[in-house]
């Protein structure tokens, strides 16, 4: 039943979204216009392609409960940091600690939370470098300093990652198929990345 309580939530929760939405928008700019300036001075892309996406609420909900959170606007704009979210992927490896750089290093980006799943991946074979960022969003009322998680990994890890994704997502299927493919599929993230590795001892061998 929606009554004047959660209907001041509901707005909260809208202008959270909407607050996350500008602050990925100002990220995607930046990391745009840095592969747009890479390529003009050194004539490489770090960038392969970038997807955004605004957390669904279903999954957002999930989240607070397995954290025990209460489920409340504040409640989100003090826990979750990753409402805006950003996936980066490079063409090589060593492209991803190249764009962490590049980032970090502006003067209105703060660092807030980093995780290397990469230095060290977790037991599925996940890799990615998991960074949450503080941008500064100029509102009509004022400036507003706004989390945006962005995970950064090669062509190879996300390729992983997807079909990771869908084997975990598919509670259906026979659980013995299930095992066999998450074993099969945790070997490929050590070939993929010894591959994605001497690949680009060559490119750089050919730049
Ligand atoms: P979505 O899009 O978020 O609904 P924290 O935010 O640090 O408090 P959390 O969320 O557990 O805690 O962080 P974690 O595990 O560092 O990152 C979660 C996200 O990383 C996931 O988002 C996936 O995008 C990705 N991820 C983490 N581990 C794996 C993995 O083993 N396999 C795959 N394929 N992806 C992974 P959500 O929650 O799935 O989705």
């Amino acid at each position: 039943v929606i009554g004047p309580d959660n209907v001041k939530q509901l707005q909260d929760m809208g202008i959270i979204y909407q607050l996350c939405q500008s602050g990925a928008n100002e990220v995607g700019t930046k990391l745009e216009n840095l592969d747009t300036e890479f390529q003009f001075k050194h004539d490489h892309n770090p960038i392969h392609h970038m997807e955004e996406r605004m957390k669904d609420v279903q999954s957002l909900f999930t989240k607070m409960k397995r954290k025990g959170l209460e489920l409340s606007a504040q409640s989100v704009r003090d826990n979750i940091f990753d409402v805006a979210g950003i996936r980066v992927i490079t063409n090589y490896l060593d492209d991803v600690y190249l764009i962490e750089k590049m980032l970090l290093q502006q003067s209105d980006v703060t660092l807030l939370k980093r995780k290397d799943y990469i230095r060290h991946p977790k037991d599925s074979g996940y890799r990615s470098l998991h960074l949450v960022v503080s941008v500064p969003v100029f509102q009509t009322d004022g400036v507003h300093n706004v989390p945006v998680e962005i995970q950064i990994r090669t062509v190879g890890m996300d390729m992983w990652a997807s079909l990771e994704h869908k084997l975990r997502y598919k509670t259906d299927s026979n659980p013995e198929v299930v095992a066999k493919y998450a074993d099969q599929i945790q070997g490929f993230s050590d070939e993929i990345t010894s591959i994605e590795q001497r690949m680009q001892e060559i490119y750089q061998h050919l730049s």
